[in-house]
């Protein structure tokens, strides 16, 4: 669907980061290309994708990910922190004296969104009354009756009148001494120049300290411009995202954020009167980026792990002991997963030395490594320090194979026993294994 279009190729620009068995500076190019086109198709302003993708591209090529979190994942995290800049602060409407002008694009959520807002400064304390300005809609004054009706609120309008700024006149002199008045008006569509004037006219007539522009999720590549003539007819003063309770994920909010600089105030979460919530930047760009689908992606690659064998290793990790035949166990398992490039972050540190200096390790070399293991003593197998170097020619000998090739072996686990003795002293990283293996036994025994 094009409208969720910037949604959809951010998403996707997540996932490459996410498949990549590594992070290089190639794919973080990529990556920032990806992004600064979807951003530049949903017609966000270009000087702040610029701006946003310059920021992001030297933070990933730069900044080190915190310990116990993969380079990915760190990519994906800059990436989110940047894009809730995009988004700035949300900013609630006070509950003080004021006039507030709705405006936006046909069918939206106006007169809703008006009696939402109604209710809520009601509530909170405010003396309000509701304004019909939409002389265009037949049935509009009745609806926001029946708002004003259910919620307490005075409406005032003129169903005869065809001047939408006589109403919003009159309507001024009506509510004298009112803390808060809501001018509801006419869906336009910003390109025609009737209606435009008309509601550069009301907001002259009713001069509102807040003037929101009502945007429905679902609205996409449109949103940049038609927010853009909005701003340039009345200076708007924030943004309500509405229909957030249905499937569109918002996309267009980001291109009218940023061509406006006006930021969300709340977002309509339903049909119902109390269905307002307040604007959450990190919950919205999460949703936008489908961050649980990244999350699933993972999780699911992580059940192919045959689940026995993996708490075996959790375990001896977490005992401290970890011997030969561990790493062993934990090579062949990582190999027989497959997508493994998925996974280099199932085993935090571990994974990450496996993957990348490693993971080209082939069949062949694992086949290497289980041959010379079968020459090895129980001992040197459970303690392979003991392998010096009249060992190693023993060892070489009865497997057939080169003393470079044990040699590799005890470098290999070497490499992987750091990893795992770092893993060990590294409590956010344990506690992230713990996590993994959802092995309670696990924590209440390393506890
Ligand atoms: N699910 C859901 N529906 C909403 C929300 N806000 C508004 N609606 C529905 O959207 C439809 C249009 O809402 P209105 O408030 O009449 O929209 P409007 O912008 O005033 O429309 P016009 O006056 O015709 O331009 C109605 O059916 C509302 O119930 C919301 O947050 N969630
Ligand atoms: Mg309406």
């Amino acid at each position: 669907m094009v409208l969720e279009g910037l949604g959809q190729s951010l998403r996707n620009a997540i996932k490459k980061i996410a498949n990549a068995s590594h992070v290089d500076q190639k794919l973080v190019k990529e990556v920032v290309k990806d992004i600064q086109r979807a951003l530049l198709q949903a017609d966000v302003n270009v000087k702040l994708v610029l701006e946003m993708t310059k920021n992001l591209e030297q933070r990933a090529l730069t900044e080190k990910p915190p310990a116990g979190m993969s380079s990915r994942e760190h990519v994906i995290r800059i990436v989110y922190e940047e894009l809730v800049k995009i988004v700035g602060k949300p900013k609630e409407i006070p509950a003080k004296p004021q006039r507030i002008l709705m405006v936006g694009l046909y069918g939206q959520g106006k007169t809703t969104t008006a009696g939402k807002l109604a209710r809520d400064l009601h509530k909170r304390g405010m003396k309000v009354g509701l304004v019909a300005a939409d002389v265009h809609r037949p049935a509009a004054y009745d609806q926001l009756s029946q708002i004003g009706k259910k919620i307490n609120v005075p409406v005032f309008g003129d169903p005869k009148e065809k001047s939408a700024v006589r109403i919003a006149k009159k309507a001024l002199q009506e509510f004298d001494g009112f803390d808060v008045i809501i001018f509801d008006t006419s869906g336009r569509h910003a390109l025609e120049p009737d209606l435009i004037s008309e509601i550069k006219e009301v907001a002259k007539a009713v001069d509102a300290e807040n003037k929101l522009l009502v945007l429905d999720a679902q609205t996409g590549q449109q949103a940049g411009p038609q927010a853009k003539a909005f701003h340039d007819a009345v200076g708007l003063t924030g943004v309500i995202l509405t229909k957030m309770d249905g499937t569109a994920k918002g996309g267009g909010a980001l291109s009218a954020v940023a061509e406006t600089g006006a930021p969300i105030s709340y977002i309509g979460v339903g049909e119902h009167l109390e269905d307002l919530e307040r604007f959450d930047p990190d919950r919205f760009i999460s949703r936008l980026l489908g961050m649980g689908d990244i999350k699933s992606l993972i999780e699911k690659a992580s059940e192919v792990m045959d689940e026995e064998k993996a708490e075996e290793v959790a375990r001896k990790v977490m005992s401290g002991k970890f011997t030969l035949k561990d790493m062993y166990d934990q090579m062949e398992m990582l190999q027989g997963m497959g997508p493994l490039k998925k996974l280099a972050s199932l085993l935090p540190g571990l994974g990450d030395k496996l993957a990348d200096q490693d993971m080209e390790a082939t069949q062949e070399r694992l086949e290497r490594f289980r041959v010379i293991m079968d020459s090895m003593t129980e001992e040197e197998l459970e303690n392979p320090r003991l392998i010096k170097s009249s060992r190693v020619m023993r060892i070489a000998r009865g497997s057939g194979t080169q003393p470079r090739n044990v040699r590799e072996l005890l470098k290999q686990y070497e490499m992987s026993r750091k990893a795992v003795k770092g893993f060990m002293g590294n409590r956010k990283m344990r506690r992230q294994l713990m996590k993994q293996f959802k092995d309670a036994d696990i924590s209440a025994k390393d506890a």
